[in-house]
């Protein structure tokens, strides 16, 4: 191709992001504008992909992590041949457009993943770049490799000032992921200023110590510098490449270098300067010219010979190893097998009972053999999350010889492994499941204590945005954790996390309770799930005397009944503290009071209930309702009504043994009793 029509394509990418910026009142141009030959030499010498069907499995990744410069990304798809018209391109930023803010996944075809908060996309590709590696050490074989591509993500500034940034590449580097390869927009300048207030460390050495190769191109315009370092970048496959590529923020405009360029329109007159500049037609606006669409569209017919390449091996492939094929196919699918779940146990009535942390190890390592597609770990807690698949392996380079091994859950230490050593990384690991699950072909599951889901919100609300299935495992999820103090005792996180739409947060009341959440945590599509989970022993209901543990998948459920289903009292608990209020109810029926209780572990399933449902589970007629949970008491009201009343957590935790935690913050029967005692009358009085 002639460097004109490589230029005019490049211009034409650049003035689609400043037109639509410009429509819009509202967006960033300075990044397009000197990104656009960067990301055009990518995408139309590297990248592998098929713009008609995105969802072709061994395509390369592109996440453009800098998701301010969403502008760039949504020409490039139109140009490249996604299903995305010019209209969608004129509609940027409005209300039910194909073509919103920031880039969001399963909106707009080609997107890969949501990106907008800085850092998160790095991250993501680190994790789709694991879940390649893991995929591809797994299902391919010698002359069949079906999974073989690589991940591609343009950062900014920005996204390398985040801390989850230096958690991912740091991983990225022990990792030895040689598929993932990052562009760094270096421009010098970020939002409200130039880097060199914020920013000025040796950003090439920072990567080579995390253990990544690292390529310079001094001039972000030149193709042939770009072409020879994406050359160089593919050429080393034990080592992430991160190029770092000069550029000038909002290039060619009056604004070029300056932070001005960054978030706000060029305005009409510096538009047209811009054009004059870089030699564009100053009218009509979204012009593209013919021969630069052609160009780029080539893209459809390439893509398209190369899917179909690789659906012949894939057809080979499927002959040579049919079970492999089949396993494969179904987990990129997205799909369970059947009797994946045949083996989980049934937990046997016990008063002393198990923590909910270790029914939940059992759970996982009954389903793990059945289900290929789960993998995942957690940020160096094992020992206490329970989250090891043992005899699954451990996602690593392959150990050398005398290496320390010692942290192993067995099955040798390979790309193959299904165990993932998050380090103490919690913020990157939220942000490499969601990478894992938007890659596709594995369930991913990061754990932590419960109090930690603190330094990975941002990733989790992100995954409940993006519909992402990944399961959260929380331990250690009360007050009753003990010794470790406040700094450990989660007290206002279930509220915090149960106020995030589209997450299902789930805190199962003893082993059966947590043997239905894992299947509805893996039963669940388009949205994470999130498991809360004891550090104590808690009983083991005697389910012949108290209903199923199925109940779980409604939410809430009556767990025991007064005589003829007319409860003077409803007492409702959460997890840990269903056995005070099972234990409180026996006490108050002893007294003669006709008590009902009501197991919770899911406000959200509960929500998602019919209001028959709910109102047979809490009758509105019965106002003296008592909720108990070793928690933040923000949002029970809710459940309780004006007249109930709430045993919660107002105020931080403290360092003691749990059973006395428990006693000073008035989880005992006693308390249970007398309040609910106290709320009797309260609600009987005239
Ligand atoms: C976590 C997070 N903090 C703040 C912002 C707001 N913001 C958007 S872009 C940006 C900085 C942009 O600088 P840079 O990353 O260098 O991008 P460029 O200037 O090259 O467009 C900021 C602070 C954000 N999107 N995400």
């Amino acid at each position: 191709m002639s460097r004109e029509l490589d230029q005019r394509c490049i211009d034409t990418i650049r003035f689609l992001a400043v037109d639509m910026v410009q429509k819009a009142n509202s967006g960033h141009p300075g990044l397009p504008l000197d990104a656009a030959p960067m990301a055009y030499v990518l995408w139309s010498r590297f990248l592998k992909f098929n713009p008609k069907n995105p969802a072709w499995a061994d395509r390369d990744r592109f996440v453009l992590s800098a998701g301010h410069g969403s502008a760039l990304l949504y020409a490039l798809l139109y140009m490249f041949g996604y299903d995305l018209s010019l209209d969608d391109i004129r509609q940027f930023r409005q209300w039910d457009s194909r073509t919103p803010g920031h880039p969001e996944r399963e909106h707009t075809p080609g997107v890969e993943v949501t990106t907008g908060p800085l850092g998160q996309g790095i991250a993501n590709a680190v994790g789709m770049a694991m879940a390649e590696a893991q995929l591809a050490a797994r299902y391919n074989r010698d002359g069949h490799t079906l999974i073989d591509h690589r991940t591609y993500a343009l950062v900014s500034d920005g996204d390398l000032m985040e801390g989850v940034a230096s958690e991912a590449a740091s991983l990225a580097g022990h990792l030895g992921l040689g598929k993932l390869i990052c562009l760094y927009d270096d421009n010098y300048v970020s939002l409200a200023a130039g880097t060199d207030i914020t920013f000025t460390e040796d950003r090439a050495a920072r990567f080579r110590a995390y253990g990544w190769q690292t390529i310079e191109v001094a001039d972000g315009n030149d193709l042939d510098a770009i072409d020879g370092a994406l050359q160089q970048a593919q050429a080393d496959t034990r080592r992430p490449s991160l190029i770092l590529l000069r550029t000038h923020l909002g290039y060619g405009s009056p604004k070029q270098d300056s932070y001005e360029a960054h978030g706000s329109p060029l305005g009409v007159e510096d538009v047209r300067l811009t054009k004059e500049k870089l030699r564009w037609p100053t009218e009509p606006a979204f012009l593209v010219p013919d021969d630069a669409l052609a160009a780029c569209r080539e893209a459809c017919a390439r893509g398209a010979k190369e899917e179909q390449e690789w659906e012949r091996r894939r057809q080979a492939h499927a002959r040579a190893q049919p079970d492999l094929a089949q396993e494969l196919e179904r987990s990129l699918r997205g799909e369970l097998p059947p009797g994946w779940d045949a083996d989980i146990p049934v937990f046997k009535a016990d008063a002393k009972g198990m923590a909910t942390r270790e029914a939940s190890g059992k759970v996982m390592n009954a389903i793990a053999p059945k289900l290929p597609a789960l993998t995942g770990g957690s940020a160096d807690l094992d020992p206490s999350t329970k989250t090891a698949l043992k005899g699954f392996g451990d996602f690593n380079p392959p150990a050398t010889p005398g290496e320390d091994e010692q942290g192993s859950a067995g099955g040798g230490w390979s790309y193959a492994g299904r165990n993932l050593h998050f380090g103490v990384r919690e913020h990157a690991m939220g942000a490499i499941v969601n990478g894992m699950a938007a890659h596709g072909g594995t369930i991913p599951y990061g754990a932590t204590f419960l109090i930690f889901s603190d330094y990975m919100r941002p990733p989790i609300r992100l995954a409940a945005i993006s519909r992402l299935h990944v399961v959260h495992v929380f331990t250690h999820d009360s007050i009753a954790l003990g010794e470790d103090g406040p700094t450990h005792q989660p007290v206002e996180q279930l509220a915090n996390l149960r106020a995030i739409p589209n997450l299902t947060l789930i805190r199962p009341g003893d082993a059966n309770e947590t043997a239905v959440a894992w299947r509805v945590a893996l039963e669940t599509k388009g949205r994470p799930v999130l498991l809360a989970l004891s550090r104590q022993a808690v009983p083991t209901l005697d389910r012949d005397r108290y209903a199923a543990a199925d109940g779980l998948r409604r939410g809430a459920y009556v767990l025991s009944d007064a005589a003829h289903g007319h409860p003077d009292v409803i007492l409702i608990a959460s997890g840990a503290e269903v056995g005070l209020i099972v234990a409180a109810a026996e006490r108050l029926r002893g007294e003669g009071i006709a008590v009902r209780c009501v197991s919770m572990p899911s406000w959200d399933l509960f929500d998602a209930q019919p209001q028959a449902h709910r109102d047979a589970v809490l009758p509105p007629s019965v106002r003296a309702r008592l909720a108990v949970e070793a928690g933040s008491p923000q949002g029970w009201h809710r459940y309780v009504g004006d007249a109930g009343d709430v045993i919660g957590v107002d105020r931080f935790g403290a360092s003691a043994p749990g059973e006395v935690m428990l006693e000073h913050y008035g989880f005992t029967v006693d308390n249970v009793v007398a309040r609910a005692k106290a709320l009797l009358q309260r609600t009987r009085a005239p």
